[in-house]
């Protein structure tokens, strides 16, 4: 059966939810700490190596733990002295989770 790598970009709040319910279904992953190039603040990357068939088991396990949310951030500036219009708030909705599912080559434990 060909494996995949599911790496999946989840907020911090849902980490600990997500991570205890792909143990509760015998999934291994890592967590790994990771910080958005948008709002700049941290999130949380899980590797989630699976058999293919698993991969909807993973996707419903993600929609059912990790909710997306909205965010008011203020963007910078345009200018040095700033701008009136770029003082407004914009609102940003993050998540539930950004998902990539790869395909893996090879699992080797050396
Ligand atoms: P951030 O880069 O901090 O982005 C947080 C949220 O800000 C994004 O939510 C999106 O709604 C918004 N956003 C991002 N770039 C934007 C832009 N140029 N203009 C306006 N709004 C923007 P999500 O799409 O749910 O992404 C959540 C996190 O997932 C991202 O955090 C980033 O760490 C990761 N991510 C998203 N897309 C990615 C990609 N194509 N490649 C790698 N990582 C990605």
């Amino acid at each position: 059966m060909a494996m995949k790598l599911i790496i999946c970009i989840v907020q911090d709040v849902d980490a600990d939810r997500f991570s205890n319910a792909l143990r509760v279904d015998g999934l291994s992953s890592t967590k790994l700490s990771s910080t958005g190039g948008f709002l700049r603040e941290g999130n949380t990357t899980f590797l989630i190596g699976v058999a293919e068939d698993q991969v909807p088991t993973v996707l419903g396990i993600i929609e059912r733990n990790c909710h997306a949310r909205t965010r008011f951030v203020f963007p910078v500036p345009s200018s040095e002295f700033g701008d009136l219009a770029a003082t407004q708030p914009i609102e940003v909705q993050v998540g539930g989770a950004v998902v990539f599912v790869l395909d893996v080559a090879n699992l080797l434990r050396l």
